[in-house]
């Protein structure tokens, strides 16, 4: 049984532990440990303290015979755990004096972990918050993924261009997880499949490589329930090798090599296009199969029938990458348990959900028939069965045009199926899958994201998160909707004036880090206006751009005007394949330095792009910014999760009626957000409107005169850099860019006043704080465990 509280050392004795690890498992001397040495033996103490609830919590989940979640994601962006574990564990405070008194500064320390970047964006960081939720509510439960030797790329910027290097946090011992040797499986590719005489297929594969786990335990808050991130690690078969290679087949025994050499050694790096390579779609087979089948042997050592697995294990595919995970269990059931095809489906449904992210079409996974049929002959047949299912049950193929629709799979493979907002979830109904939602209209269901409040207030916050504690108690890190228990103070001068210190502090803090690592200089009273997310069309970083040229030139024409003080801050990478969000990058960062160095507006507007956005840089921007730029295209953003963090640290909204800024707005109050631009059926419409986006220029002086400035040069020395950007703006503008313009600019100004009344600014950034409490992932995840998983708190 768990226990309710956990002890916390004193100082001293942590500092003790600290001193045994550096001495017995770091073989170091106090006078010639490196500042990595003290982390990694400070870590070691810290996770010593995890065992005793993790190993408690699996006995538990064993006993109870509880149901056990499952979240099969390629994605698990982490960030670092050293602060997230150690708030958990309540050892904050005596970390940092353990830490002292050993002549060494926690933060400092803290600060040097490398980021497990296991991920691109939004899917990704929300899986880590799933986890983190998962724990704190008690909810038995396992993370699978693919533990990459190299997670997202570095990025630099070189005269203002992206450029892309590997990342490698794994040169360095990640101290978190545990070796799992003796948890390996095999897993096949490619070759042919056998029929006997009744039908049933064994299949033979050509290749094959070994799925090694590695452990990860992921402590909730108080450390009360700890689940578990198992990622595999492609090893090759050593044995085959050896028999191969004394047959003298030396390619056949080193292509497994070769191929456990490249499975999980890279993150792909895009997050929208799908490119079809076959290593991805390895990938994908490979920690699915690896999970299902350590998940079905953890039910058959129970000693539990294959018939009741719906009853033990709630399988959840984060989009479609893990939709393998549909044909695969049928294929453990028929081929090797010997279940009847139809009860192997509809025990394989009754497991699975499957959650859309988005609706862009580039980004909905297709892959050819051929490839499929060569990599996964058993699974193609399998398929092929499916998609005559669906054909018959509900006009719907999986089989189009020579290949296989992932998102189709995955829909009649799941029992429910989820979108991430409101508005997405409609639209998927009504667009994306609208044919398979009238077959299955009880199928598809709402879960609006939500962002673990531990890491994205209570750790990456500190001084609001004293306040809060202060003013209300410290109930509400594990019940987010306490917030709402400020409200009264809000308005009271002594609140209201400790809330503008905090963010204060914040902002001074973050130019303090922009001055010393990125030599930029701003002034902590200015506005911070931050727009951080991938860069995509969609998110419309170029809007944003296009506005800040344009305000130049006002602020410019007339520079003794009543003008607010602003610092536009981006970040956030391209895919390295994406040629215009590179060149968007590319203008941001010209345009910066073009407007940074004008000494007419120096004081009045800056921008400022750090290179390499990653999750512990979000921790540093989101508590220091008064405006949160949310602007996509409506219709295109699935929900949003950075917009939560940021609306529950204080900052305003601008933003249009997208994603879950709808649920945002509605929660805040609309008096509290600043709303522009097209909604998404305007957006629908406007696209019919042959040259829209001309006629939207030819209307807007100011938008024309930034486009006929960056035509000639003015951000790039005479020199024409952005025939792209521009061609397309003028020609086809499919994300309605020029549309939008003139709402957003006049918005933006509507803001400059709003900041300049700093009482009222204040009240109405408190409320955000106070309001944002349903966006918790724990209301999300108790969403999930209700409506989709049927899954219990075991605490
Ligand atoms: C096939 C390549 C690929 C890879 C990743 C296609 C699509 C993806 C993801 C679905 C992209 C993604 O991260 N989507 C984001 O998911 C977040 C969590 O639900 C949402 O908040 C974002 O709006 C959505 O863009």
């Amino acid at each position: 049984m768990p226990k309710d509280t956990i002890t916390p050392p004193t100082a001293e004795a942590l500092a003790q532990d600290v001193l045994a690890h550096l001495q017995t498992t770091l073989a170091k001397r106090q006078s010639s440990a490196t500042d990595h040495d003290w982390r990694v033996a400070l870590s070691l103490a810290i996770r010593d303290r995890v065992v005793t609830p993790w190993l408690d919590s699996l006995q538990r989940t064993s006993e109870t015979g509880g149901k056990e979640v499952y979240y099969l994601s390629l994605e698990f962006l982490i960030g670092r755990l050293i602060e997230d574990v150690t708030i958990n564990l309540g050892l904050e405070d005596v970390a940092r004096e353990a830490m002292a008194q050993l002549g060494q500064d926690y933060t400092a320390l803290a600060a040097q972990e490398p980021d497990a970047a296991l991920g691109n964006g939004g899917l990704g960081r929300l899986a880590a918050c799933f986890m983190d939720s998962l724990s704190t509510l008690g909810i038995p439960a396992h993370g699978y993924g693919i533990r990459y030797e190299h997670g997202l790329f570095e990025q630099h910027f070189q005269k203002g261009v992206q450029v892309e290097t590997a990342e490698a946090w794994l040169a360095e011992q990640h101290v978190w997880e545990f070796e799992r040797p003796e948890v390996a499986y095999r897993i096949g590719f490619g070759g042919h499949v056998d029929y006997d005489a009744e039908g049933r297929a064994t299949w033979h594969p050509a290749q094959e490589v070994i799925a090694q786990a590695y452990d990860t335990p992921t402590v909730g808050w108080q450390a009360k329930w700890v689940n578990t991130l198992r990622l595999w690690s492609a090893k090759p078969v050593v044995h085959f090798d050896l028999a191969a290679f004394n047959r003298g087949d030396y390619i056949g025994a080193s292509a497994s090599e070769a191929l456990a050499r490249t499975l999980s050694r890279v993150l792909y790096p895009d997050d929208t296009t799908e490119q079809g390579r076959e290593l991805r779609l390895k990938q994908e087979y490979f920690f699915v199969a690896a999970s299902l089948r350590d998940l079905v042997r953890r039910h058959l050592k129970e000693g539990r029938a294959l018939s009741t697995l719906p009853d033990y294990a709630a399988i959840q595919l984060n989009d479609t990458h893990p939709a393998l995970a549909g044909p695969e269990l049928i294929r453990l059931l028929v081929d090797e348990h010997g279940m009847e095809f139809e009860t192997a489906v509809k025990t394989a449904r009754a497991c699975l959900g499957y959650t859309n992210h988005t609706l862009l079409p580039e980004a909905l996974e297709r892959w050819s028939e051929g490839l499929m049929k060569h990599v996964l002959p058993r699974h193609y047949a399998i398929i092929c069965l499916l998609n005559m299912a669906s054909l018959d049950e509900t006009g719907t193929a999986i089989l189009d045009h020579g290949e296989v629709r992932m998102g189709e799979l995955a829909f009649v493979m799941a029992h429910k199926v989820n979108g991430v907002s409101a508005l997405h979830t409609e639209l998927v109904k009504e667009t994306l899958f609208a044919d398979l939602h009238k077959a299955y209209p009880d199928r598809i269901v709402n879960q609006t994201n939500g962002v673990t409040p531990r890491r994205w207030l209570h750790s990456a916050n500190p001084a609001l998160s004293a306040l809060i504690t202060e003013t209300i108690g410290e109930g509400w890190v594990a019940d987010l909707e306490r917030l709402r228990e400020l409200e009264p103070h809000i308005g009271t001068a002594a609140f209201d004036a400790r809330f503008a210190d905090a963010k204060r502090a914040n902002k001074a803090k973050l130019s303090d880090w922009l001055r010393q690592v990125h030599g930029a200089s701003v002034d902590p009273d200015a506005m911070f206006d931050i727009q951080i997310k991938r860069i995509h069309e969609y998110k419309r970083q170029l809007l944003n751009i296009l506005e800040t040229v344009a305000l130049w030139n006002d602020i410019r024409d007339n520079p003794n005007g009543d003008w607010t003080p602003r610092v536009k801050i981006f970040g956030g990478k391209a895919a390295p394949g994406y040629v215009m969000a590179k060149s968007i990058i590319r203008l941001i960062n010209d345009v910066g330095a073009t407007i940074n160095a004008d000494p007419v507006t120096r004081d009045l507007l800056q921008v400022v792009y750090p290179e390499n956005y990653n999750v512990s840089m979000a921790e540093r921007l989101i508590p220091a910014c008064d405006l949160s730029e949310q602007i996509s295209t409506a219709g295109k953003e699935a929900s949003g999760t950075g917009n939560m963090k940021l609306s529950l640290n204080g900052a305003l909204t601008i933003g249009t009626l997208d994603g879950a800024n709808v649920e945002i707005r509605e929660h805040v109050g609309a008096e509290n957000f600043f709303l522009f631009g097209l909604t998404a059926e305007e957006v629908r419409q406007r696209r019919t409107k042959p040259g829209h986006a001309r006629s939207a220029i030819e209307a807007s002086p100011r938008l024309k005169r930034v486009l006929g400035q960056i035509a000639n040069g003015l951000f790039t020395g005479g020199e024409a850099r952005y025939g792209d950007i521009l061609g397309m703006l003028w020609d086809s503008d499919y994300f309605l860019v020029t549309a939008d313009f003139d709402s957003y600019y006049a918005t933006q100004r509507e803001i400059d006043a709003a900041y300049r009344d700093q009482s009222d600014w204040t009240r109405k950034a408190a409320l955000q704080t106070a309001r944002m409490g349903w966006f918790s992932s724990d209301r999300t995840i108790s969403g999930y465990a209700g409506n989709i998983w049927n899954a219990a708190s075991l605490l």
